[in-house]
């Protein structure tokens, strides 16, 4: 498998164990560009798929990775709050000069230029979650737990403020089997964003 990994998979996997991790980079037939298209190759719920959001401060100009839980979408102002300015989406292009990596393929880790990390607190109530490893075919399985060392990032509470009444106390206390089942209400928003 990670022998005919195309050049951008294999920039990532050559990043991984750089960093001391044995995370392997997988690459799929069929493009998983959205969480819900990943989701149904590797056959695990929406939230477990770490989405990759960029975003740019708009005085400047710097890059934001928002890692965000596929069942989710992510409250701007919290980021704006996060980074002290306000921000605006990135574009293709921006995405690709600061990460080095287009849209539908933005890894957790490896980026061209140092970015402010945020992940989403949601990505923790799961024992394993995946993420984009450089194309839209490559993911890889990690521990979700492992992100914030990864990534130099912080966990922060970035969602919007969901349908799912106080979901947020009984999320952190540990409950993680029934963390996924608000996912199928809130599927529509991997393609979203
Ligand atoms: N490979 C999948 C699953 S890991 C993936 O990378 N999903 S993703 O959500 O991390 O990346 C797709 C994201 O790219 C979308 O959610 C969206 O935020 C962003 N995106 C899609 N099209 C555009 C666009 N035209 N401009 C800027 N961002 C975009």
């Amino acid at each position: 498998m990670s022998r005919s990994l195309s050049a951008s998979a294999r920039r990532v996997q050559d990043t991984l164990r750089e960093l001391g991790y044995h995370y392997e980079v997988t690459e799929t037939e069929h493009p998983t560009r959205t969480a819900a298209d990943a989701a149904r190759f590797v056959g695990c719920t929406v939230g477990q798929i770490a989405k990759s959001l960029i975003f740019k401060g708009v005085e400047s100009g710097r890059g934001v990775l928002v890692i965000t839980s596929g069942a989710n979408r992510v409250d701007e102002s919290i980021v704006s709050a996060e980074l002290g300015e306000p921000i605006a989406k990135a574009d293709a292009e921006f995405v690709r000069e600061q990460t080095g990596y287009a849209i539908g393929g933005v890894p957790p880790v490896g980026h061209r230029r140092p970015l402010l990390v945020l992940i989403d607190r949601d990505l923790l109530q799961y024992d394993a979650i995946w993420a984009a490893a450089g194309t839209p075919n490559a993911l890889f399985r990690l521990d979700p737990r492992d992100l914030a060392p990864m990534t130099g990032g912080r966990v922060v509470t970035v969602t919007v403020e969901t349908r799912r009444h106080g979901d947020t106390e009984t999320r952190s206390g540990g409950d993680r089997e029934t963390g996924r089942h608000g996912d199928t209400e809130t599927v529509d928003d991997s393609d979203r964003t």
